[in-house]
């Protein structure tokens, strides 16, 4: 893979950068993309944080903290937003902003001094499959310990892949970036499941636990610790009550539709998880949290496009995130919920030929 000129840049210019704050997505990907970045910067960091888990835009972000770390350039890291929400963070922080991220948003038109690196905003066509590998690509550090939070990145954002058993391009580049090293892609994948399970019980102590130990030690230290475990655990058993709970509203040859009601952020573990029984067909989860009065519809597909379902979409001013083969959905109220699936079903069909006939 061949980098644009406006990802390399961010190497020559992070090394400037006397005060970095990190802002990085709360899943696999994010964290280790973040860990990769504080130990190539570990004594110029002065913020390291997520926003708000589940939520994408300016108002997920505590820009209070931000302010009072003064950074002299803020990288985001694999949190896959509109533009506005960076120029509204140059507006409010007056910093050098870095965005490095493979997530299918609008391009941010960056003004001099900043990076936007987004490849698949731009319109690649070659899929990347994390912000972890764009970034190790940046920072050409090929030390084991770089390639395999590389590696870690790209099995945390392929593990529908994995765990339903079908081939990815990224998934040997994962096993690429592991040769000749002493860790394999099925442990990988044990490790991904305990970081992720610091999200899914909105654990952010957990988040910097366990980008510490991805800094200071191996990535098996994250399965040893005694606090990992225990949050593992719980995710657990959040995870099979969410099983037990979702309900299947309908399915066809095309089709499979979910609703879950339940507090705990768990859309996209269940939704992967349906998916993998589904792989022939769409998979879509409705996901309504009570707690919050906020739901989620998660929409995955592992043979078709939905880019154009994203886009198209994104144009009604909903709020849509995604990748080539998932979509998520943030939605306010009951009426937007419905709303909105109505718009998904239309699009769905609008977009693919798996409806024909
Ligand atoms: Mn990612």
């Amino acid at each position: 893979m061949d980098l644009p000129s406006e990802c390399l840049e961010i190497a020559h210019v992070l090394p400037h950068a006397h005060r970095v704050a990190v802002l990085h997505h709360w899943d696999t990907d994010g964290i280790a993309s973040a860990a990769m970045l504080l130990s190539t910067a570990w004594n110029r960091i002065v913020y390291v944080g997520t926003p708000s888990i589940g939520f994408y835009g300016s108002d997920a972000i505590d820009f209070p903290s931000l302010m009072r770390a003064s950074p002299d350039a803020l990288v985001i890291l694999d949190y896959g937003v509109e533009p506005h929400v960076y120029d509204y963070l140059l507006e409010k922080l007056r910093c050098r902003i870095i965005v490095v991220d493979h997530h299918l948003v609008a391009p941010w038109n960056a003004p001099r001094e900043c990076h936007y690196c987004n490849p698949v905003a731009r319109g690649c066509v070659e899929e990347i499959p994390s912000t972890s590998y764009l970034l190790y690509k940046i920072l050409g550090v090929q030390e084991p310990r770089f390639r395999i939070l590389a590696a870690l990145g790209i099995v945390g954002d392929l593990t529908p892949y994995i765990d339903a058993r079908l081939g990815h391009r990224g998934i040997e580049i994962a096993e690429e970036l592991l040769r000749g090293l002493d860790v394999a892609i099925g442990e990988l994948r044990e490790v991904s499941e305990y970081v992720d399970s610091c999200y899914r019980l909105y654990n952010r102590t957990c988040i910097a636990r366990v980008i510490r130990l991805l800094v200071e030690g191996d990535v098996r230290q994250v399965m040893r610790d005694p606090y990992i475990r225990r949050v593992r655990i719980r995710a657990q058993r959040v995870l099979t009550e969410a099983l037990r709970r979702v309900v299947q509203l309908q399915e066809n040859e095309c089709v499979a539709v979910y609703k879950l009601v339940m507090d705990a952020y768990v859309t996209s573990y269940v939704g992967r998880t349906l998916a993998s029984k589904h792989w022939d067909k769409y998979t879509v989860l409705i996901h309504w949290i009570p707690r919050i009065s906020r739901g989620f519809i998660y929409v995955r597909s592992f043979r078709e496009d939905l880019s154009g379902a994203i886009e198209g979409l994104r144009s009604t001013g909903l709020r849509v995130g995604g990748k080539l083969n998932v979509m998520v959905l943030e939605l306010g109220s009951p009426e937007e919920l419905n709303k909105a699936m109505k718009l998904v079903e239309k699009s769905i069909c609008v977009n693919t030929s798996v409806f024909r006939g």
